[in-house]
């Protein structure tokens, strides 16, 4: 007889199965035994948890399969390093990108649950303040999607970016407790935790071979746990982990002192340590120079090079001088720059490895993203600060800097000058410690994040270093992810787009090119205005329940969405709108397009200014909305806590995209991507990515305005005087002068007379100059949108040649150009979902 192999059984794993059925399943199971809650008696945090839970369950088990077999082919790999991670809502990101969104959707359907609203329960890790922190979020999306070999490490922080309140039109700031009630998605790995050393000071001493050696006697030191959360790749099996220390006493209590009845003090150790991941910095662009901030810089450094150090030793064997070869490190800006020092110190003093291989070896392994060129937003520090809390650190620093300085003396002889610009010790008044200039001189590669920022790094604020090493310089333009940015928070019109070019779009973004061929078909155009409606209706529905302020849908939703700060220039679009009111005013008859404005940010909580700004917004819209002769023609809204859960719903409604920042001031802006991405025009300066943006979708589809980054320094170079535009241009004259004299602020007249004093005498960031040019472009914008259909074509070719501005273009470039690392596809094993924890073993 023949032999008849035996059929396969298929059973579904309760963790691991996809089948309906096994979903619900496992979805009661969660709901009871992680919530202790039967449906009937479940709130919906109840159903929220349990299906992120049934989620997770499927997630880990790919993860756990894909990092044992990391760990046997142990591909080359890279660890990005940054203070923060700012990645928005998991749940239905991961639905995404497991595929498993409409499978799920019926399940929670069939249980009489609603999918949207169980996502929408999620309180976001708010772990970073705005682009910077984003663009980290993206990155991990993207080298998930990518296949690439790749680790996230940062800081756990308890209180991510404040809650933003608007009262009586003032900024009030709230706590981000968004740990209270639990997080589904993270794992303590206990066994994992490392000791970070603070203060005290060095010692020197002889070895056995009576080499000179040092060692660092601190005075504190605190537990770095980490918390690793799985990030999942679009259609991918690869692993990326996210791991976040946080901050632990070593000894949580000191019996020495409970016995001497100081209750107290016997806690004292442990609350100075859990304050080092207690809260985020909210600052975006400007340095704070406190101690505790260097705390966590350094905390997060140590623990992380610490983890990768053991990781290398433990699991590849080999002498801890080829460490570079198997791992490079980015760091996102200098935040994380300490790097430098605490790898020399771990080689040197802990494992013997000698000042030149270990100098050898730093260098070969960072890589440095510089991410701004404002001055006050260069780190540095003061080196008594640094030398008291750092004291070992502070001894490689002087010792890299009279190596470096004497490199620069032989390449550029009798060049003093050069010796103190490029210094690592800013010697002009106080001493401090230019972390930039560490991070340069510890990495093999340096890169801007936009084409005219990288040029501004390399011909101003960081020539002498590129004369220096001009190999080690590039750019690398940023890019937004567009599973979350089109796929999740735009479905729409992901779905017009995918009902003509299907889906390949999704992972591959210059795809989106082949739908400029319905750019004329009428049906195509019909379908992408119903979609774009949709999203704007969805926006006005929610502003409409949770502030009572009702929109036209079929006015210009103007938006202006991004941290609060003079350079962006919040303050140049509230001109405008005063602008369009006085025309109003002046003959109510007058046929205008309707607007609608929207703005959201967070200022920091310091930046008075920036805060007024906030008040002038609310105060105008006060006044602009209540106005019969406006009629709803104009409507100003500021939306309270622009956060990633909030933007999503903001991109996909927006026609124009306010992008106006001074040029040369936005390194490169990424919201801008994701308006362009979404269908928004922009009205926009020569600055950052919008310059890049503008070529690609070419600059009939792009409103520009202003003044250029060389105009700009010339202007401020020669005698700027920004009085003289008020003199002669009327409009503008009224408009300041109504913000003057307390017409949006009746009860306290003066209220904004820093900001008009600001702009009249002072103008930093060139309002008064760009006033004209802003004006006149937004009359065109107004013209251009009367013909709705023209319109909609600009709409769809923005969108369809948005392919460069996907993190997967940077992250590929990144690869390629400095981590010489190739995508590694995960073996899983076949029927994965009839898997349990049995096939590890
Ligand atoms: C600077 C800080 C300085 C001191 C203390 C804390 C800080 C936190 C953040 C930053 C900072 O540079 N933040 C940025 S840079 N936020 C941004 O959005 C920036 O990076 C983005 C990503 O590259 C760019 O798109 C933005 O243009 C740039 O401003």
């Amino acid at each position: 007889m023949a032999k008849t192999s035996p059929k396969r059984t298929h059973v579904e794993n309760d963790r691991t199965g996809l089948d309906k059925e096994t979903v619900k399943r496992a979805y009661l199971d969660h709901l009871f035994c992680m919530q202790s809650k039967v449906p009937s008696s479940a709130t919906k945090w109840d159903e929220y948890m349990a299906l992120s839970y049934t989620i997770r369950d499927r997630i880990m088990q790919r993860w756990l399969h894909a990092l044992q077999d990391f760990k046997k082919k142990d591909p080359r790999t890279v660890s990005y390093l940054s203070a923060e991670f700012l990645l928005g809502p998991h749940l239905e990101n991961n639905l995404i990108n497991l595929g498993q969104k409409e499978n799920f959707r019926e399940a929670m359907d069939e249980l009489g649950l609603d999918l949207e609203k169980m996502i929408d329960q999620e309180v976001e890790p708010g772990l970073g303040n705005g682009g910077l922190g984003r663009l980290a979020a993206c990155f991990l999306d993207s080298m998930a999607s990518l296949d690439i070999p790749a680790i996230g490490y940062g800081i756990r922080y308890e209180f991510g970016i404040f809650d933003q309140r608007i009262q009586d039109g003032w900024q009030v700031e709230g706590t981000d407790k968004w740990l209270k009630f639990g997080n589904p998605w993270e794992v303590p790995v206990y066994q994992s935790s490392v000791h970070v050393k603070f203060g005290g000071k060095t010692r020197v001493w002889y070895d056995e071979k009576s080499n000179y050696r040092v060692s660092w006697d601190a005075d504190q030191e605190v537990l770095a746990i980490p918390y690793d959360t799985p990030i999942t790749g679009y259609k991918s099996d690869n692993a990326v982990i996210l791991r976040l220390w946080k901050a632990e006493a070593d000894q949580s209590f000191d019996f020495q002192s409970f016995n001497e009845g100081d209750f107290f003090g016997a806690v004292e150790n442990k609350v100075i340590s859990e304050n080092i991941t207690k809260v985020l910095y909210p600052n975006d662009s400007k340095i704070s120079g406190k101690e505790l901030r260097l705390m966590q810089q350094f905390f997060f450094v140590s623990a992380t090079l610490q983890d990768v150090i053991r990781f290398h030793k433990k699991v590849r064997k080999t002498p801890i001088t080829v460490f570079h070869e198997k791992m490079t490190m980015q760091l996102n800006d200098t935040h994380p720059s300490i790097a430098v020092a605490e790898m020399m110190r771990l080689l040197i003093d802990e494992n013997d490895v000698s000042w030149d291989e270990a100098w050898e070896v730093t260098r070969k392994t960072f890589a440095y993203t510089n991410h701004t060129l404002l001055p006050e937003a260069l780190e540095k520090w003061s080196m008594p600060l640094f030398g008291k809390l750092l004291p070992r650190h502070l001894e490689i620093i002087l010792e890299i800097n009279y190596h470096f300085l004497n490199s620069i003396r032989k390449k550029f002889p009798n060049d003093e000058g050069k010796i103190s610009r490029m210094s690592i010790i800013d010697e002009a008044g106080e001493k401090y410690i230019r972390m930039a200039h560490l991070a340069i001189v510890g990495s093999y590669a340096v890169n801007g994040v936009a084409a005219l920022h990288t040029e501004l790094l390399i011909s101003e604020v960081l020539k002498d270093f590129y004369e220096m090493y001009p190999e080690k310089f590039s750019n690398k333009t940023n890019g937004v992810t567009p599973r979350r940015w089109m796929v999740a928070s735009n479905p729409d019109l992901a779905a017009v787009i995918a009902s003509k070019i299907g889906s390949e779009w999704i992972k591959d973004l210059t795809k989106l090119k082949e739908i400029e061929q319905y750019a004329d078909n009428k049906k195509f155009k019909k379908d992408w205005q119903e979609a774009k409606l949709s999203a704007k209706q969805k926006l006005a529905d929610k502003i409409k329940n949770k502030y009572g302020i009702e929109l036209n849908v079929n006015s210009i939703f103007d938006i202006q969405v991004k941290r609060i700060h003079e350079y962006k220039r919040q303050h140049l679009n509230v001109l405008h709108i005063i602008t369009l009111y006085n025309r109003i005013k002046e003959n109510p008859n007058i046929d205008i397009v309707p607007r609608t404005f929207i703005f959201g940010g967070k200022a920091a909580p310091g930046y008075f200014m920036a805060k007024l700004i906030i008040k002038l917004i609310n105060s105008v819209a006060e006044v602009v909305n209540h106005d019969p002769d406006v009629n709803g023609r104009l409507k100003v809204v500021f939306l309270p806590n622009y956060s990633v859960k909030n933007s999503q719903s903001v991109y996909p409604a927006a026609d124009l995209s306010e992008q106006i920042s001074t040029a040369g001031k936005e390194a490169s802006g990424t919201g801008n991507m994701k308006f362009t991405m979404n269908g928004a025009l922009t009205i926009g300066t020569l600055d950052g990515a919008n310059i890049e943006i503008r070529e690609e979708v070419g600059e009939e589809n792009f409103f520009l305005f202003g003044l250029d980054a060389k105009q700009v320094y010339e202007l401020k170079a020669s005698n700027y005087i920004p009085l003289h535009h008020y003199d002669v241009n009327h409009e503008l004259q009224k408009v300041l002068n109504m913000i003057y004299t307390g017409y949006f602020s009746p009860q306290q007249p003066n209220l904004f007379h820093p900001i008009v004093d600001n702009l009249k005498y002072s103008d930093e960031y060139v309002l008064m100059a760009d006033y004209q040019s802003y004006i006149e472009c937004q009359d065109r914008v107004a013209e251009a949108y009367r013909d709705q259909d023209a319109w909609t074509k600009m709409s769809i070719l923005n969108v369809a040649r948005s392919g460069k501005f996907s993190s997967d273009r940077t992250i590929r470039e990144y690869c390629d150009d400095i981590w010489k690392i190739d995508p590694y596809k995960v073996k899983l094993p076949e029927h994965i979902e009839e898997a349990g924890a049995i096939m590890m073993c």
